[in-house]
């Protein structure tokens, strides 16, 4: 944790016109916006990030187009920060697509660096997975097509081999949200009370640049928390229900959320959609690349009422002053809700134990200083597992090590958690997911239906370790469609 002397205390006061005092020797951080490098929490406003139009569209097919650029954005108070951004805007921008209409989003890379992007959750093909070595060059394009086979709360980021980390920390991440007609059916709060909320965490120098320490390949763990690009947003909100399409989508460091209230959380969806019924829970984990959708009702609390959204402790995550905390709603006006939470949610489907043809075990571990698989790295010609079309299989993910937590991220298909060390899986876990929280010392089981044909990647979701090395790959079924079969193009593109 950064602290200052006395000297550089007068030094801000004086820059900030010496109307602020400044407790003598007192440590900075949280007390004032006085200085670059840091803001005081719940000052700032909360915003959501711009949903991006297509530039055309056709009767199956909506089609956008994203340039990956350097760009200064406004984080915190005083000097602008240099991001790696989709459209230059940090987080990128929201694509929002109907389950079934068809999207082709071309990528143009005008940064310095390769990239390949991942629309995380997607039933992708795998020429459109975003495969680690499938680079977009600087100076090239490429054209993602994607499905939407499903309604879910997803998003792209990038997925470069090696350089996973460090891309998606400078700021290449953006949500993408399909919804269908059965779920836009629902009473759930919608419109201006169905709020996206991506959060990341960052550390920046005192010039308000980003600083990328991935402290000897371990883990990134930033000092200041964002929620769609702001540092601990206050957002002002009516004494209503809202809904809250929550991602994690930092490089490392994993949540555990919770009210300063005390009062529930209403989870209706994991990550590959909503959940059969809501679960209410006190607090809720969530590691890199998760999604919950969570409702909060603010109608429990009279006008004027602050509540924090908290950041439990949890073990391995590197706490610094301000970390507990990640947003806070006031609630300012009364309004009236129509919204309701229906007891029944969706019809999702279960799969019995007893349906799996085959168990895989998958040890997470740190051997030799490299993040391993079973005692192996990455190799792109190596397959650590082949099930056939359809195959539903039980994989057993263990991590015997106190020293970390996994998240464990399976790319094509969703699947469920049986259980964590033989005991159910939180109440709030029990739906279609696609990354699982590994912790120290346990053991989960899930179950999946591998389908359709391919090659694609699971890794560790801790972009840290899936750089070094924490990546394999699986294919369904013999001669899939190769992963590098639609290279990245030179610019300039054809008109879309
Ligand atoms: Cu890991």
């Amino acid at each position: 944790m950064k602290r200052i002397s006395r000297r550089e205390a007068m030094k801000i006061v004086a820059l900030a016109g010496g109307s602020i005092l400044l407790p003598v020797g007192l440590q900075y951080r949280g007390y004032a916006q006085i200085a670059n490098g840091t803001v005081a929490p719940f000052t700032l406003p909360f915003r959501t990030p711009t949903v991006l139009n297509p530039v055309r569209k056709d009767s199956t097919t909506d089609y956008y187009q994203i340039r990956m650029q350097k760009a200064q954005v406004q984080i915190l108070p005083g000097r602008t920060t240099e991001v790696w951004a989709y459209n230059g805007i940090f987080p990128g921008p929201i694509i929002k697509q109907r389950a079934n209409r068809k999207s082709i989003v071309r990528f143009i890379n005008n940064l310095d660096e390769n990239t390949s992007v991942h629309l995380h959750g997607m039933a992708s093909l795998p020429q459109y997975d975003g495969y680690a070595l499938d680079f977009i060059p600087p100076g090239y394009y490429k054209d993602y097509v994607y499905p939407n086979s499903f309604a879910a709360n997803l998003w792209y980021h990038d997925h470069g081999l090696a350089q996973t980390a460090q891309n998606v920390y400078m700021g290449l991440a953006g949500m993408y949200i399909v919804q269908d007609d059965e779920e836009l059916a629902l009473p759930l709060p919608k419109d201006n009370y169905d709020i996206p909320v991506m959060i990341q965490d960052r550390q920046f120098a005192s010039d308000n640049s980003l600083i990328f320490d991935n402290q000897g390949q371990t883990s990134v763990m930033g000092d200041t928390i964002l929620v769609n690009g702001v540092a601990w947003p206050r957002m002002e909100v009516a004494n209503r229900k809202y809904r809250f399409r929550v991602l994690n989508a930092s490089s490392s460091r994993a949540y555990r959320l919770a009210l300063s209230t005390g009062d529930a959380l209403t989870v209706i969806g994991t990550d590959a959609g909503l959940m059969s019924a809501p679960v209410n829970t006190q607090d809720l984990r969530l590691v890199s690349g998760e999604r919950y959708d969570i409702i909060i009702d603010f109608s429990r609390y009279p006008v004027g009422t602050q509540v924090e959204l908290q950041n439990l402790p949890l073990p391995n995550n590197t706490s610094f002053a301000n970390t507990d905390k990640i947003m806070r709603f006031d609630v300012v006006r009364s309004q009236t809700d129509n919204s309701v939470v229906p007891s029944t949610l969706r019809n999702v489907e279960f799969i019995p134990e007893s349906a799996a043809v085959r168990t895989r075990d998958f040890l997470f571990e740190l051997r030799n200083q490299m993040w391993m698989i079973n005692g192996n790295g990455w190799d792109a010609n190596r397959i650590d597992a082949n099930p056939q079309p359809g195959d539903v299989e039980i994989w057993t993910f263990r991590n015997e090590s106190s020293g970390a937590f996994h998240p464990v991220h399976l790319h094509l298909i969703k699947s469920q958690i049986l259980d964590r060390n033989g005991q159910a899986p939180f109440p709030y876990e029990r739906g279609n997911k696609d990354v699982f929280y590994l912790g120290e010392n346990e053991t989960i089981r899930l179950i999946g239906r591998f389908t359709p044909s391919g090659k694609f990647m699971y890794h560790c979701h801790n972009m840290v370790h899936e750089d070094r090395d924490m990546m394999s790959q699986f294919e369904i079924g013999q001669n899939g469609i190769n992963p590098m079969s639609a290279l990245a193009r030179p610019l300039p593109p054809p008109p879309l």
